[in-house]
């Protein structure tokens, strides 16, 4: 059977920051809080949320040969900023390349290794159905990740992991194999929201509270999701603001000394970073989309 350290050793061979198993079974609790979440119309216009609720809530619908599920942490954590008085676009947003394609490739090389050294094991019958997911299919991704022991989810809503930090995107690799985890130990003393609450603090538009997450007030959601027209209610907020928001991230305690990304895919496209507001300004729609990973969804 392959050991998760087996795993890990092919992780970091492929680029991924930290990797870790979890096991299918019903995530219940999730989708009782993700149904009640929807009731309340949070979600807005991402319609999506509302379908294949099924598939979210047992992996193994979603991926029937499902035996095992590696979840994988790439960080796309960067110091650079862009120039001052720019239109704010959000850490992650400022990748040189698509972080959905960059995470997926490595879920591909990594399964590929993993394939070779299970040999006859895996049928390739088993790996025709989807089953590598990076923000693109119905999977409570921060749960598992969680599940996996890999750390927490924030009062910001957002997965933390105690080196990483929460500028990590989450890959998750669904396997028709067994794996056997042996690590000694897991990040279980890991609660640093005891106490704290920054995050909710400097929510800008209130979307994030002690109790709830109304997606439909995240600038996140507001510039990037966003269907109807906007509420005259935030055209002051989101004047400078271009495509996402980060302020429940800058000011969080586990993201303060966190090394850079080693993934040049994910580092700051320098393009991004001197774009002035005139240069925006006089930027076709094609061009902002592409600059901003956004061309192919949009087409
Ligand atoms: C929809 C979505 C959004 C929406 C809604 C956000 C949200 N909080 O749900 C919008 C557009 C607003 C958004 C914004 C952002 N997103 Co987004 N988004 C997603 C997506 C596609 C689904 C998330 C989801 O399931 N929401 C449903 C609600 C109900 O989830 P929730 O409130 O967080 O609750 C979950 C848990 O917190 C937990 N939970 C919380 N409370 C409770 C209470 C109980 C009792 C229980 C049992 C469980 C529970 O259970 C829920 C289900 O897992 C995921 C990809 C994926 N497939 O998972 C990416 C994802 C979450 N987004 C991501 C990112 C990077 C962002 C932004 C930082 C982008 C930016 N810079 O602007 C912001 C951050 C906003 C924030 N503070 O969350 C990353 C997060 C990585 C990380 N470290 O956590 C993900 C995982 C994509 C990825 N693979 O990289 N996002
Ligand atoms: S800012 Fe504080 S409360 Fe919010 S996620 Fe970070 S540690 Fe938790
Ligand atoms: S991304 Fe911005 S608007 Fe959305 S919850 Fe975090 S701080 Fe609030």
């Amino acid at each position: 059977m392959f050991t998760l350290s087996r795993i890990r050793e092919l992780c970091s061979s492929v680029g991924i920051d930290d990797c870790a198993v979890t096991v299918p079974h019903l995530l219940d609790d999730d989708a009782r809080y993700l149904t009640q979440w929807l009731q309340k119309g949070y979600n807005g216009s991402m319609t999506y949320m509302e379908q294949n609720l099924d598939k979210r809530t047992d992996p193994q619908k979603l991926y029937p040969y499902c035996k095992s599920i590696l979840v994988c942490l790439l960080s796309y954590y960067k110091k650079d900023r862009q120039v001052k008085g720019a239109p704010y676009i959000s850490i992650s947003g400022l990748s040189r390349n698509d972080y959905h394609i960059v995470m997926k490739n490595r879920l591909n090389q990594l399964e590929q290794m993993i394939i070779s050294e299970c040999g006859e094991q895996i049928s390739s019958a088993w790996l025709e159905p989807q089953h590598v997911f990076c923000d693109s299919a119905p999977v409570f991704e921060r749960r598992l990740a969680c599940e996996a022991g890999l750390g927490i989810i924030g009062k910001n809503h957002l997965f933390i992991h105690p080196l990483l930090g929460s500028y990590v995107h989450i890959g998750i690799l669904m396997l028709p194999i067994d794996i056997y985890d042996d690590r000694s130990s897991k990040w279980v003393n890991f609660n640093p929201c005891a106490g704290c609450r920054k995050c909710i603090n400097n929510c800008p538009t209130g979307a994030l509270r002690d109790d709830l997450f109304d997606a439909r007030k995240c600038v996140s959601y507001l510039t990037i999701e966003r269907k109807e027209p906007l509420d005259a209610k935030y055209n002051n907020l989101l004047e400078n603001r271009l495509y996402g928001c980060d302020n429940c991230q800058l000011v969080c305690p586990c993201n303060q000394s966190l090394k850079e990304t080693s993934c040049d895919d994910l580092k700051a496209n320098a393009e991004l970073l001197a774009m002035t507001k005139d240069d925006w300004n006089n930027s076709s729609h094609r061009k902002k989309l592409k600059l901003l990973h956004r061309l192919a969804k949009k087409n």
